[in-house]
This record gives C-alpha cells, structure tokens and sequence, in this order.
C-alpha cells in the first residue's frame, strides 16, 4: 500500500491529523493495534481547551461536540473545608467544554470513514523501517495478511507504551515521578455540581467532575501501588464523601451505579527530539503530564495543529522549515503545560512522604491562588489553554 503520510495509533492525535491532512488534500492511512470499539469506549480526558474545540470545529467534527458538550466558565478549588471559584471566562475571556475523549475519537473515526479514510484497526506486530531515507515504511500484520505501507512520513501517535519513540536516536527524556495514582470512576449519577471541584484533603486529593447531566467522573488520590481490588464500590463513596464535603454541609454528592473503575498511574515525561529522519512523534508517544491540568489530550491535539500546517507547507511548496522546526516550536507549550501540570499536581496532593514544610507551602500557593487575582488569572489561562502561535508572548 503507497501513501503520503503513515499514522501509527488511533488516539486523538493520531485521527486528528489523519483528519487534518485530509482537508488539505494529503492522503494518509492509520495503522492502530486495538479493535474500534476498543479506543472507542476507552475512558481518558474530559476537559477541551477553548482552542482545542475550535480545532474540532475546524476539523469539521464539532458538531456533536457543540450539542452534547457542557461549556465551563470556571472551576472551584477546594481546600480547608471552603470553596472557592475561579472564574475563567470573567478573567481571560474563554472557557473550557467537558466532552469526553472517547466521545471526540468516535466523531473522528465517523468523520474519516465517511470520506472513505483508511483505517487499520487490529493491527499486529507493527514496525516502522528506513525513516533515515526519504521512502519509510510501516509493517504489519492484519487480518493474518503482511502489509507494507509504503509513506513519505510516519508520525508515531502510538502513545506512551507504543513502539516509535524508542526509533529516535539520541532521545534526551526528562522525567519526574509522583508517590501517587488516580482512582477514577465513571458513576450513573447526576453531577453534584455545575462545575468540577478540585479539592485537597488531608487524606489526599479528590475531583469531582462530569460527562453528561447524567453521567459523574470522579478521581481519588491514592498511593502509587494501591490495588483496585481493595477499593470497594461502598469505600470509594465514602472517601468521597469525607474529601469533598465543606464545612458549611453546602455540598451533597449524589451516588449511582459504577460504570467504569480504573487506575492510573502519575508522571511528568518530557522526551525530545520529536523528530529522527523522516519519523515524527506526536502526543503521549513523546510526553505525558499528570492529568491534575486537564492538558494530555489537549496538548496531544497542539502537536498535530503543527504537523499538519508544516506537512501542508511541504507538499505545497516544498519547504521543510516547518518540519525541521516541529521539536522546538511544540517543546515550548510542551513545556508550559508540564510546568502547569506539575504545579497544580503539588498544589492539591497530599505527598505521603513530605513534610509539613510541603503541606504549608502547597496550602499557602492555594490561598495565594484563591486570594490574588494576578495568581487566579494565571491559572485560568493555562487552564483554558494558551494561544497556538509559535512563540507566543505573555503580553
Ligand atoms: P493515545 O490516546 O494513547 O493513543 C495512542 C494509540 O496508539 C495505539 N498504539 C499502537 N498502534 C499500533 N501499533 C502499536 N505498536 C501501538 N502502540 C500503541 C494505542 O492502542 C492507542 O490507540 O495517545 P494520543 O493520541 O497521543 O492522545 C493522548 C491522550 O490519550 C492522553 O494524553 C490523555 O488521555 C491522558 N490521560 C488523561 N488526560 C487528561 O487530561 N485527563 C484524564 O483524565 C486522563 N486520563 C489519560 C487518562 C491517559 C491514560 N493512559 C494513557 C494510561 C487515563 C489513562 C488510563
Ligand atoms: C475528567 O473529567 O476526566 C478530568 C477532568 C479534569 C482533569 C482530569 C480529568 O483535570
């Protein structure tokens, strides 16, 4: 099979570019290990920055996303049994929409099948050949035949546990572990509030957010090692309840059924360059932040914006300065969001093994955030998302 451009991995990076490229006439074909109902009912990110939806829009699949996603025009910390708001649309202008990952990848897979796109799920044993020279290949196996693909490029959009990273040569990873996980559930529960609650508790970090007006999402710190068998359906609730509540009873969760229970590790991991030859790396394939920020997929989204305006820039004139600068230019929100991830991670959990030298300056940053407007600002523009351009300014 002969295309222009090779897409290993169907997440959101992978579909998005595939649909990107396709708009502006550049043939693909994605190449993704797992069943379609698979990355389609896969639980991850909820939260689209205000420039990541518009990127849908554009992509022309945000129509499901505009009718079914819930528009959020701040958030709530919570800390010390009190609630406070930071009001994003008030302080930057924009505010963020909770729509499901899963749910923009099922718009996605719908959008690039009905142009015909080819798709390869349930491909096995995949490798990636020759990306030192300027004809690249993928192999696999589908459907017990051997393919060979042969590309121009191949992006690995393979994820963090995929195979193209390790391709790089020379690959420089800069990394930081946490003591922590995320216990997350999926409840068929109303929400208990109109906009997610970010809470530090004494016991750890709790967040209350949402899907739907029918569907909770909720996330309990635990330690790194916790075993999900020892988190009964009743215990989960409970911890709930004791992180969450304020000192005012202003606040009731609402319980419902489980539909989903997970757990998920936690790191900061930064690998560069996103570049070897005539390989490009997008996404959680090439960096992976705390999910505290709400940046993963968003960030995943940034990259492709990228490659697709500097493939685009190839194929219709030739030049190369903007795939020769892809690490430099995606390293710098790569950066910032790394930085916000991180510093919302430490402000809001609870680390086992600090101090209360950690606890007082992790509490003192939340009353600063709560407090200052400059402080509340800085917060609702990482969060919401900072603008594309290369280079951007603070000013
Ligand atoms: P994805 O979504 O991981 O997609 C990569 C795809 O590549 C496939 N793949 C391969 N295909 C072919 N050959 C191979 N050798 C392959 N190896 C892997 C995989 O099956 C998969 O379909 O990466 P992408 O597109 O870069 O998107 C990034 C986002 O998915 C990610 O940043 C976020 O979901 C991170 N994340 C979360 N972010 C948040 O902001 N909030 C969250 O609540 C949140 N929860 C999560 C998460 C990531 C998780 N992972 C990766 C363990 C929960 C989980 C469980
Ligand atoms: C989610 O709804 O899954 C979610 C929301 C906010 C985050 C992380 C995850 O920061």
């Amino acid at each position: 099979v002969r295309t222009r451009v090779g897409i290993v991995g169907a997440g959101p990076a992978g579909l998005l570019l595939s649909q990107l490229l396709h708009l502006q006439g550049i043939e693909s074909v994605v190449v993704e290990r797992r069943d379609r109902p698979y990355v389609e009912q896969r639980v991850r990110a909820g939260v689209l920055e205000a420039g990541t939806a518009q990127t849908l829009r554009e992509a022309g699949v945000g129509a499901r996303m505009d009718a079914e996603g819930l528009p959020h025009e701040g958030t709530e910390l919570r800390f010390n049994g009190q609630s406070h708001r930071i009001d994003f649309q008030e302080l930057t202008g924009r505010s963020v929409l909770v729509y499901g990952q899963q749910e923009v990848v099922k718009d996605l897979i719908a959008a690039r099948l009905a142009d015909g796109a080819d798709l390869r799920f349930e491909a096995s044993d995949v490798e990636v050949h020759d990306i030192e020279t300027a004809r690249p290949s993928v192999t696999f196996m589908h459907d017990d035949n051997p393919l060979r693909l042969d590309c121009d490029f191949v992006v690995g959009a393979d994820g963090f546990h995929g195979i193209c990273r390790n391709l790089v040569s020379g690959l420089r990873v800069a990394e930081r572990k946490y003591s922590y996980s995320w216990l997350g559930i999926l409840a068929e529960a109303p929400p208990s509030s109109d906009e997610l609650i970010y809470c530090r508790h004494p016991r750890g970090f709790a967040l209350h957010s949402m899907r739907s007006k029918t569907i909770s999402r909720m996330y309990l710190q635990v330690p790194a090692d916790e075993r999900l068998d020892d988190w009964s359906d009743e215990r989960i609730w409970a911890e709930l309840h004791t992180r969450l509540a304020t000192d005012d009873d202003s606040f009731t969760l609402t319980e419902g059924p489980l539909l989903d229970k997970g757990i998920t590790p936690m790191r900061s991991f930064v690998s560069t360059p996103m570049q070897a030859g005539r390989l490009f790396l997008a996404g959680d394939a090439a960096h992976i932040v705390p999910p505290t920020g709400a940046k993963g997929m968003n960030l995943a989204i940034a990259d492709v914006r990228l490659l697709a305006r500097a493939f685009a820039a190839f194929y219709t004139d030739k030049r190369t300065d903007l795939l020769d600068e892809y690490t430099t230019t995606a390293a710098l929100r790569i950066w910032r969001a790394t930085h916000f991830s991180w510093w919302m991670t430490t402000m809001l959990h609870v680390d086992a093994a600090g101090t209360e030298f950690d606890d007082q300056l992790a509490l003192s940053q939340l009353e600063y955030v709560a407090g200052s407007r400059a402080m509340a600002t800085s917060l609702a523009e990482n969060y919401t998302g900072l603008p594309y351009q290369a280079g951007w300014s603070y000013k």
